[in-house]
């Protein structure tokens, strides 16, 4: 053989060679498997995952069919998918695949009447996904009143994440700064909501006039504003009443802040909002008093969202008035958990469609961190815990006593909340295309909700109810199943929300409409 055959020879070897290198390397990120262990687990970079046999809710519709993963997005969602070699299978026969619950209203790590909430981006995150949250929003504080500061602190503080979030952010002062704050954070960094406390006087709170301000740049913006509404000066005002009373202990939380103070700052945030002609999204509605607000102005056709949290749906204020401190301080949150009455209205309007969807408002304290209000009620941590059981109560609450169908807890649990954050399909649906957040809810399935078990960092738990969610599918990774965990600390994904959804649709129409009804200026001779 001449020297230009054993060349030609030579070349295709390691042509032959680069191939097979080639097909390694595939292999190994993409289809090998390890099988034996009793728990088969396909250490695939990206997992390929078959759920079958269940019945797939969406907001709209269910049907039995199976639902395909790969690539971290749902592929197919048809009935009698192939199994194929290297896909990982889920049976789900007899119970519900539905989209990842999506928290809209969480404080981690926020510092807050000189504490700061116990649970991190990944504990609280760990806790959400063992109980079927795959995303959540979380407010976002500014830094001495300095948005773009606190928006960076926030980046900081979720580096830690292990599954999607968004931010909100809360708006705390007024002026030339904060508003090229917000137009930046909103063009360029992915926020399309601000929210304004009307209570806590002398930290967060703003005045009626920074409330104008804020709700004309979030219209401008088409970015959501959002509020904290009790009055914050009759609040400071009722405080000062009850503990000069000599009322001392958690009793006097809601005594010193009573539901005519959440509706009037309801309403009050609502006519301002009317007057701005923007949409308007009030959290965690606690009272029937601000529920008559929301249900008012949404029968006169006003864009009013109301948000209640899990602590008001299933709870009353009979537990604040308990001997032992500790018990009674878990309670402690604004507004108040209320009177027994107000979670069975706040469940009705939440069955009829006044009040859209559900959060829970997770902000933390153990019990030493509580214990600083020992001989002062004003000086407790507000706050309670609910992103690891929303998904559960929830159920408990409003499915197993018939109140809503199954499509409807999909809705009032993630997708309502995708779509007034602009964020749908993307999440709030088990649709191709999709982001692979997904859950298998068994509805017959008993697990204990208790502080023993629980995955948050607060050493106390105001629930009791049983765990449904069996699967937890986030990122399209099993992060949940057999009631075991496996998460990673750092993959959680910052997830951008684009200003103008659905709810500033038309919102330019009633402007002109407005406008020329004024027939003015009238020219007039003088
Ligand atoms: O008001 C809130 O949303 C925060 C600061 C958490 N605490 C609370 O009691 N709701
Ligand atoms: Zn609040
Ligand atoms: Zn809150």
């Amino acid at each position: 053989m001449g020297t230009s055959g054993m060349r030609t020879i030579m070349m295709m070897l390691l042509l032959l060679l680069i191939l097979l290198l080639c097909t390694i390397t595939v292999g190994i990120q993409n289809e090998i498997c390890l099988v034996g262990s009793e728990n088969f687990e396909c250490a695939q970079k990206s997992p390929k995952i078959l759920i079958k046999g269940g019945t797939v809710v969406n907001a709209d519709h269910q049907q039995i069919a199976d639902v395909y993963i790969e690539d971290g997005k749902i592929q197919i969602v048809a009935p009698d998918i192939k199994e194929m070699e290297g896909v990982r299978v889920i049976d789900a026969t007899g119970k519900f695949v539905m989209p990842g619950g999506i928290d809209p209203h969480t404080h981690m790590e926020m510092p807050f009447m000189g504490e700061e909430s116990c649970d991190d981006f990944f504990s609280g995150q760990e806790a959400a996904l063992s109980g079927g949250t795959t995303m959540h929003i979380d407010f976002a504080l500014p830094h001495n009143g300095d948005l773009a500061e606190g928006f960076r602190l926030w980046v900081q503080k979720a580096e830690k994440s292990c599954m999607d979030y968004g931010f909100h952010m809360a708006v705390t002062k007024w002026n030339d700064k904060v508003a090229q704050d917000m137009e930046w954070l909103v063009k360029e960094k992915g926020i399309n909501s601000f929210k304004f406390f009307m209570a806590y006087k002398g930290s967060l709170m703003v005045s009626d006039e920074e409330l104008l301000q804020g709700f004309k740049k979030c219209k401008e913006l088409g970015a959501v504003p959002q509020v904290h509404a009790e009055n914050g000066d009759a609040v400071a005002e009722g405080q000062a009443r009850i503990f000069g009373l000599g009322i001392t202990g958690p009793e006097g939380h809601p005594l010193s802040r009573p539901p005519v103070l959440e509706g009037e700052a309801t309403g009050r945030a609502i006519k301002l909002a009317k007057f701005v002609n923007t949409p308007l999204y009030v959290v965690h509605v606690m009272s029937i008093d601000a529920l008559d607000e929301v249900s008012r102005a949404r029968h006169s056709g006003q864009r009013v969202i109301g948000e209640p949290v899990v602590s008001g749906l299933a709870l009353n204020d009979s537990k604040l008035w308990d001997p032992d401190f500790r018990t009674a301080a878990m309670y402690v949150m604004s507004p108040p958990i209320r009177a027994v009455g107000h979670s069975q209205a706040l469940q009705d309007a939440l069955s009829t469609g006044i009040l859209q969807l559900v959060g829970t408002d997770h902000c933390p304290f153990n019990s030493k961190q509580k214990a600083l209000g020992k001989h002062d009620f004003r000086k407790i941590p507000n706050g309670v815990n609910g992103v690891e059981e929303r998904m559960h109560i929830v159920w408990d609450v409003m499915v197993n006593s018939g109140k809503i169908s199954v499509t409807d807890y999909v809705r009032i649990t993630s997708t309502a909340c995708a779509k007034i954050f602009n964020i749908y399909p993307q999440k709030g649906a088990v649709l191709p295309g999709s982001d692979a957040d997904v859950i298998v809810l068994n509805p017959n399935a008993e697990t204990k909700i208790s502080a023993k078990t629980h995955h948050s960092r607060i050493d106390t738990n105001i629930y009791e109810g049983w765990g449904k969610v069996e699967v937890t599918i986030s990122q399209g990774r099993v992060v949940w199943e057999n009631e075991q965990l496996t998460v990673e600390r750092g993959s959680g994904r910052y997830i951008p929300m684009k200003p103008f959804g659905y709810l500033f649709d038309g919102l330019d129409k009633v402007d002109a409409t407005y406008m020329s009804s004024m027939q003015a200026p009238v020219n007039r001779n003088f």
